[in-house]
């Protein structure tokens, strides 16, 4: 079904979240849908599953197999976000409906949050802020020593882009890095392990910078955690789904790690309260790639990426 007004700007669904400054720009270039989540069902959504070209949606929205179903002209999900594990890739490729995502420019931003993560865990930046406003300076004095990143080993799971800049920036602060990935790569000189739980039993801070999905879900459990031990800290920018929270909220609860910082959970945006009451803990809500330089540049090559596809040129970022 038409609109009023509608001209022939190609039809794209767009779920939110996505910043209103990119939804204004690609509502200049197409012909825009908008739901609050993908299972919103709104009547303009309902009547014009025929008109629906491109999705735009943040890499995590669940954009299955039956979701495509409903849109039979469908030619491409375009995802904003280096990870694209909500979109069901198999489908799109049997169906001839193009993947894209958004990486590189989101990589320093999500890189700098894994370091602010390693730095407020170990050195208890929130804790102290918490401190301070407690009042408890002025009754208690100092607070508790805390850990230098300085010496301690980094252990990154996933050495693509991103973990490649985490490395580097932890070792401007004094880290040095192994890893485990799918496969050892050959232009880096980390040493690499062949398992999670060899490298956790390597390192002091296990940093997770994996891609997401069936192949890397609960990678970190039990097993892995008590590897890491009573010293070690585990970091996630990667996807909540890469760890047991189960066996996390254990971990943390009965001191088989050290603390934690995350960014990402496996049921945004509920965050599992039972880690509420541990200090040793630093959560963030799924904000590694929230800046507005990176967000503005992600919404951008998410636009790029549909206008090629609908003008039958290469897609600057097809994953699938
Ligand atoms: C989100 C991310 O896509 O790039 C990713 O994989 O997780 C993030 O950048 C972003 O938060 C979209 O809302």
């Amino acid at each position: 079904m038409r609109r009023d007004g509608d001209s022939e700007k190609p039809c794209v669904l767009l779920i939110d979240p996505i910043p209103s400054w990119i939804v204004d720009r690609a509502r200049e270039e197409f012909d825009l849908i908008v739901l609050g989540h993908e299972s919103e069902r709104s009547p303009l959504f309902t009547e014009n599953l025929d008109r629906i070209r491109g999705i735009a949606m943040p890499g995590f929205a669940k954009v299955d197999a039956a979701m495509m179903q409903l849109l039979p002209n469908l030619e491409i999900v375009a995802c904003f976000g280096v990870g694209y594990d909500g979109a069901d890739t198999t489908y799109a490729a049997a169906n001839n409906i193009a993947v894209t995502n958004t990486p590189e420019v989101l990589t320093d931003c999500v890189a700098d949050l894994g370091m602010a993560l390693i730095l407020a865990t170990l050195r208890k930046v929130v804790v102290g802020d918490r401190y301070v406003r407690a009042g408890r300076w002025t009754k208690e004095g100092f607070m508790d020593l805390t850990d230098s990143p300085r010496g301690r080993r980094l252990g990154i799971v996933g050495l693509g882009r991103i973990g490649l800049e985490l490395a580097n920036r932890a070792e401007a602060f004094g880290m040095s890095i192994v890893y485990y990935n799918r496969t050892e790569r050959d232009d880096v000189s980390y040493p690499y392990y062949e398992n999670a739980v060899a490298l956790a039993e390597a390192c002091d801070v296990l940093a997770l910078t994996c891609p997401g999905g069936e192949a890397t879900r609960n990678l970190i459990g039990a097993e892995v955690l008590a590897a890491l031990g009573p010293k070690g800290y585990l970091i996630n920018i990667a996807r909540g789904t890469v760890v047991d929270e189960a066996a996390l909220v254990t971990a943390i609860s009965e001191h088989i790690i050290a603390g934690a910082g995350l960014d990402v959970f496996a049921d945004e945006p509920n965050v599992p309260e039972a880690l509420f009451p541990f200090e040793q803990v630093v959560l963030q809500p799924h904000q590694a790639s929230a800046t507005i330089e990176t967000r503005t540049a992600m919404g951008n090559l998410t636009i790029d990426n549909l206008r090629a596809q609908f003008a039958g040129q290469p897609l600057p970022n097809q994953v699938a």
